[in-house]
């Protein structure tokens, strides 16, 4: 190859990697800006104001329950639910502490790991602990999310993000890294359960049944904006989960349905035993990659798994 053509080749690529760092450091400047201004609380808390202080009433009403997107959404089908009420936000640091210290609860990311029950594990994950996001700096393709999620021993409600996090500062955001049954157990303290996803579905439709179902990225919503998982945009204000209710809620008056945490229900997933149907998409689904912030959209989840970008609400009959 002629020299002047090797030169030629040599400068555009060094352009090319002085242009990815570029974009790269800049992005991670912004980020680390944002992530210093953004709010710890958006909203007030509401006394009395319903018959359930924080809960809103949701009417009943026969919907065509799913979406058309990915597989696991269909087929639509034609579904009825009851009124029922619903807790406004997702159910904060704050709630689940006042409900650890009244009951001594311990979750099952603080418990030993049951390794019987659980064979072969590695042993970092036979430590308990939680999954956790940790962007990379660097990806080969979106098939294999061991790029981006991580066990991290010692991980837990109180350290969402390791050992070396905390909760300081951050009762207005929502619980991560609970299981299943620590749901459960916080509903049942309250008086509660945990949403069908039939009802979770029609409260985040809004509970209007001819509406056509949303399919953009929504801007009233803590989601991803950028190439998930290396190029975090935060146009929507947020780095990672924001405080409860820092966006417009739904027509209900309900809050962060769609993004920040996906969120638990009691539904059984019907293709992967053990685990429940988590719905909403949260501050990681980007156009790129999961375009689940939609309210037919799903996914299942190991019921004994914790993870950080999942937490719950409750319901009530009336
Ligand atoms: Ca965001
Ligand atoms: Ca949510």
């Amino acid at each position: 190859m002629k020299r002047w053509l090797l030169a030629a080749l040599f400068i555009l690529a060094a352009a090319a990697v002085l242009a990815a760092a570029f974009v790269w450091l800049r992005g991670g400047r912004e980020a680390a800006r944002l992530s210093s201004t953004e709010p710890s609380q958006c909203l007030s808390p509401i006394a009395g104001e319903t018959p359930h202080p924080g809960m809103v009433r949701v009417e009943g009403g026969t919907f065509m329950m799913g979406d058309t997107l990915y597989p696991e959404e269909g087929p639509l089908r034609e579904v009825s639910v009851e009124a029922f009420w619903m807790d406004r936000t997702e159910v904060t640091n704050a709630e689940f502490a006042e409900f650890v210290a009244a009951t001594g609860y311990v979750t099952v990311a603080e418990r030993p790991v049951d390794t019987a029950r659980h064979p072969g594990l590695p042993p970092e994950m036979q430590k308990p602990g939680a999954v956790v996001f940790v962007m990379p700096n660097d990806v080969s393709g979106t098939g294999d999310i061991s790029q981006w999620w991580q066990y991290i021993p010692g991980a837990n409600w109180r350290h969402p993000g390791g050992p070396d996090t905390s909760i300081e500062e951050r009762d207005h955001f929502p619980v991560t890294a609970i299981a299943y049954e620590d749901a459960q157990a916080y509903a049942a303290w309250k008086g509660r359960v945990l949403p069908t996803e039939a009802q979770w579905e029609w409260a985040a439709r809004e509970a209007k049944a001819d509406a056509p179902p949303p399919r953009a990225q929504p801007r009233e919503a803590n989601t991803w904006q950028g190439l998930f998982p290396v190029a975090n945009n935060t146009e929507d204000g947020f780095v990672g989960i924001a405080p409860v209710g820092c966006f417009e809620p739904n027509a209900l008056g309900l809050y962060d349905m769609i993004g920040n945490l996906w969120e638990w229900t009691v539904d059984e997933y019907e293709t992967v035993p053990g685990a429940r149907v988590i719905k909403g998409g949260s501050w990681l689904c980007a156009p790129n990659y999961c375009l689940r912030y939609r309210p037919g959209a799903r996914q299942p989840q190991e019921a004994d798994l914790a993870t950080t970008h999942l937490g719950f609400r409750t319901v009530l009959a009336p």
